[in-house]
């Protein structure tokens, strides 16, 4: 069960948790056109900081750009009210969902004069693949479900609707036992998680796959610069599930999952079946910038 706050952020207002509902005709739950993002909220010894917002703030209102939804506020006003709904609820650490929906007013696919609304919830949230699967690393399961064609799906956008697809697969890959799927794209080629990006560690070198049909993850460009740092080179170019067998090391990111380990896919091992050297190295990295312990990278939060 999800862990409940006290309001929710409203188009303007704060309203209890209980009471924030909606019409069952929203169209939004109707046709699933809605745009969202999902944020973490880190504590700090400085207080509460949140990861990457701007660039969260920044992909939200593309994707509202890319589905013609025009958001009827600006971005300082939604970030402002980011800011309030973590600070009103008192919460250390959260996950921040804004939801941008089309409301209620006329049904069938053309939406015409409905209103766009807005929500922010926020609410804590732990590790998103086990704290187990943090540590030691996940066992995953190339999906029979495909991720959509980039003409069917514009993967640029975070959009409710295009998680069918990835809920297809993460029941498909829990029912064989498996912690978490991976999507292959429409010519074969290794996509996403159900909720993550993929890298692959071999030589030393970082692969991570190119954004045609995943979405461009904010965790997936923080250790991509995070990498090039830390001088350890990075690709983004197409491979192959059989690549992925033969990885020294992999790992999955993502807001909600963090960096998280892969230990297996298909039932083969990866590397020694523990996680890697330069994926802990990283994960460590990262687990340092968002609890505000690296300097370096201090403009990546946004302190409360
Ligand atoms: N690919 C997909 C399909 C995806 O949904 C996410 C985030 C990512 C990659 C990683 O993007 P980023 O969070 O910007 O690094 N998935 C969100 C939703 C998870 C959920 O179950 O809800 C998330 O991690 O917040």
């Amino acid at each position: 069960m999800i862990a409940k706050t006290e309001k929710i952020w409203m188009d303007g207002k704060f309203v209890d948790w209980d009471k924030a509902t909606v019409h069952i005709l929203t169209h939004t739950l109707q046709y699933g056109l809605g745009v969202f993002e999902g944020i973490r909220c880190y504590e700090t010894d400085k207080g509460p900081a949140i990861f990457q917002l701007d660039e969260h703030i920044e992909r939200l209102f593309n994707s509202a750009h890319i589905f013609l939804l025009d958001i009827p506020y600006s971005k300082e006003e939604i970030k402002g009210a980011i800011i309030k709904t973590v600070r009103m609820n008192e919460v250390k650490e959260c996950y921040i969902r804004p939801l941008v929906y089309i409301g209620y007013g006329s049904i069938g696919l053309y939406p015409k004069d409905n209103p766009i609304k807005v929500a922010i919830a926020v609410w804590p949230w732990g590790a998103y693949l086990g704290d187990k699967g943090l540590k030691e690393g996940i066992r995953i399961k190339t999906s029979s479900f495909i991720r959509n064609h980039v003409n069917a799906s514009m993967s640029r956008a975070k959009v409710c609707g295009y998680y069918v697809n990835s809920q297809l697969a993460k029941k498909e890959a829990i029912a064989y036992g498996y912690d978490e799927a991976l999507l292959l794209d429409t010519e074969g080629y290794v996509a996403e998680g159900s909720g993550e990006n993929i890298f692959i560690v071999r030589k030393g070198m970082l692969k991570t796959t190119p954004l045609t049909s995943i979405l461009e993850g904010i965790t997936r460009n923080s250790i991509i610069e995070m990498a090039h740092n830390e001088g350890i080179q990075v690709t983004e170019e197409r491979f192959t599930r059989d690549e992925l067998y033969i990885a020294d090391e992999a790992f999955f990111t993502g807001t909600a999952a963090e960096v998280t380990p892969v230990r297996e896919a298909d039932g083969r091992r990866i590397g020694n079946g523990k996680p890697g050297k330069i994926t802990k190295r990283l994960q460590s990295l990262f687990f340092d910038i968002v609890r505000g312990k690296n300097k370096k990278y201090e403009s990546w939060l946004t302190r409360i």
